[in-house]
């Protein structure tokens, strides 16, 4: 039997309260997986000046698995301080962000939405390098061919007929256009039978609003797939609902869509389906147990039909209840 390492990391916020629950029911799918804690986030940082302590990324690279929860961080420059999941992004060269947002049987949920983002994960504006002087204030936004051939290698080989590059050529030609003319040409040499299209990102978060069942796999730079993927976890059901895995050569970090939501943090009550479904994609992608990944979706479907949702989604189930409901769902 396979033993398997899932490094758990909390972080900020609700992420200590919904990847806990998340842990139990990767646990219910594959008895035998070895679970282990490591720290980070803003509260790591004001402890222990650092976002993600050397010892949690050693963790992750050991076990070529981790589940991060959320993070907060600060809405001002702190010197010092660099946001933990940007850190990890880059340090571990988490390269593609998979965001699939599929409908769920909820009230009013729209239906017939299967759809994926990837996202390029490690450049574009989040290099993180802004100079200012008050006055004018620069960000610099970089677009590589490595990059923009990496991430169109991830995106052609999760797609299924229909791929749609994301960018804004018509406005940045040497950026947008390296990232639109790089994955083309290597979407082309590795899915040929692949229909390729391609939106300005204003067009595509039209259409995304106004008819997501069109899509299949959208692949854009790291700052339109943010917020693209926020817009489209709409139809889902809601950010607590959208899970993410951010994929590298040998390494993967699963994370909930949403943030550490401090406005609701401590009570009990956030909802741990994202997080849960993100443990659905570590099975997946990560550990080749797609029959673990499609119980665990079932699961949460059937549990969500039946009725239960916690608070965010309008019903009264705490965060542990709306496992429960999940874990009762995988048994029956
Ligand atoms: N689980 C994703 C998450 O925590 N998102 C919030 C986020 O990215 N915030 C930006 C940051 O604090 O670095």
């Amino acid at each position: 039997m396979t033993t398997r390492t899932l490094v758990l990391i909390p972080g900020d916020g609700i992420g200590q309260e919904v990847v806990p629950e998340a842990a139990r029911v990767l646990q219910a799918v594959l008895p035998t997986l070895h679970v282990i804690e490591a720290e980070a986030g803003w509260a790591t940082f004001q402890r222990d000046g650092v976002s993600v302590p050397a010892t949690t990324l050693e963790r992750i690279r050991q076990a070529g698995a981790a589940l991060f929860g959320a993070v907060q961080s600060p809405a001002r420059k702190v010197a010092g301080y660099r946001s933990a999941i940007l850190t990890m992004r880059q340090a571990l060269d988490l390269y593609a962000n998979v965001r699939p947002v599929r409908s769920l049987p909820l009230p009013g949920a729209r239906p017939n939405v299967d759809l994926v983002i990837v996202r390029e994960n490690t450049e574009g504006l989040y290099v993180g390098e802004e100079t200012g002087d008050g006055e004018t204030a620069i960000a610099q936004r970089r677009i590589t061919h490595h990059a923009s051939a990496r991430i169109g290698r991830v995106a052609a080989r999760l797609a299924r007929h229909r791929l749609t590059i994301v960018h804004k050529a018509n406005i940045l030609p040497l950026s947008d256009g390296l990232f639109r003319d790089t994955v083309r040409t290597v979407v082309s040499e590795v899915r040929p039978d692949l229909d390729v299209d391609e939106l300005l990102v204003d067009v595509a978060a039209y259409h995304l609003a106004r008819a997501p069942e069109q899509f299949d796999t959208l692949v854009a730079p790291n700052l339109y797939g943010d917020i693209l993927s926020d817009l489209a976890a709409v139809w889902c059901g809601g950010l607590g609902l959208a899970p993410s895995i951010n994929l590298g050569d040998s390494i993967a970090v699963a994370e909930p869509v949403h943030g550490s939501a401090p406005d609701i943090a401590g009570k009990g009550i956030a909802n741990p389906i994202a997080a849960i479904l993100s443990g659905a994609l570590l099975c997946r992608y990560v550990w080749g147990e797609a029959a673990a990944a499609d119980a665990i979706e079932q699961a949460v479907a059937r549990a969500l039909q039946e009725g239960a949702a916690t608070r965010d989604l309008g019903g009264t189930l705490t965060t542990r209840e709306m496992t429960n409901a999940v874990l009762a769902a995988l048994e029956g």
